[in-house]
């Protein structure tokens, strides 16, 4: 609980000096702060009064088009995703990692270093797998700090680990007329099971999932979202069903809101959080500005 507070109190802090730095005064920008904390509100009871399974892109909480609200001047914008609609680095396995990593354009090598060093990053020891990276490597690479040993604090901090491209987050998959960055396709909350109603394909292919199940699998809940996991055995035959059970789910507990407060000339604001819900509450999980 401190260090979460203690983030908190630096962000604020940061939030605070770089509105005073700016041009239209920190008053200014504290006002627009609180227009889009309410739009992030806004949203915290949208997810509140939902009632759980299943989840999908067709709920209120998820219809920000429908949530733009107006404070003291500030209009204010929100965007929300289902976390769980994406593939958890801190519990994916090597086959999933290598299958995810391959749409943004990393050769088989790349794949097989960037995967294994990632689960070196991860685990607690200092053992290197073949073709993984633990402390001494980035130590020999005049790097400060080693492997975290610890599963991921942020998604950005894959750009820390051996074999990750620098651009690895900007890049995207295309799928039709629609592309999805690699950044909108991972997160770090969670287990490792995945959304089937928000999933978008480039996350369903890292599952295992054959192009045509995509395909199938999207058809049908482009017509109504899946209320059971068990039910996709009606489009990919009950072997496969039985085969993917584990790794899916028709709800989800993490969301990401950004919210975003702009007036005409004044300098835009945003807030960004991490909402949990459990038992029926909605918990602030993570929050920076
Ligand atoms: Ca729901
Ligand atoms: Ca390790």
């Amino acid at each position: 609980m401190l260090s979460v507070l203690t983030v908190l109190s630096v962000q604020y802090t940061r939030l605070t000096r770089n509105a005073s730095e700016r041009s239209g005064g920190a008053s200014d920008q504290l006002a627009g702060f609180y227009a889009a904390e309410a739009g992030l509100e806004r949203v915290k009871a949208r997810l509140g009064a939902d009632t759980g399974a299943p989840d999908w892109p067709g709920e209120p909480w998820a219809d920000t088009h429908a949530m733009p609200g107006r404070l003291n001047g500030w209009a204010v914008a929100v965007h929300v995703t289902d976390e769980e609609g994406k593939i958890n680095l801190n519990a994916a396995d090597p086959d999933m990692l290598s299958r995810l990593f391959e749409q943004f354009g990393l050769r088989r090598q790349e794949r097989d270093i960037l995967s294994a060093s990632l689960l070196d990053w991860i685990d607690s020891n200092d053992l290197h797998r073949l073709n993984g990276a633990e402390s001494d490597y980035y130590k020999s690479k005049g790097l400060l700090t080693g492997a975290r040993n610890a599963p991921l604090d942020a998604v950005e901090e894959i750009l820390q680990i051996r074999g990750a491209p620098a651009d690895l987050l900007d890049r995207t998959a295309r799928h039709g007329k629609a592309s999805h960055s690699f950044a909108a396709c991972v997160r770090i909350t969670g287990d490792t099971r995945v959304n089937l109603n928000t999933a978008p394909p480039p996350v369903m292919l890292a599952l295992g999932f054959t192009k045509e199940e995509v395909a199938r699998l999207r058809d049908a809940r482009a017509k109504s979202p899946w209320t059971s996991v068990s039910n996709i055995s009606s489009v990919i035959g009950d072997a496969r069903a039985e085969f993917f059970k584990s790794r899916l789910t028709v709800s989800s507990s993490w969301f990401l809101v950004e919210s975003t407060a702009s007036r005409p000339g004044a300098q835009s604001v945003s807030v960004f959080a991490r909402l949990l819900r459990a038992h029926g509450r909605i918990y602030t999980a993570g929050f920076w500005a």
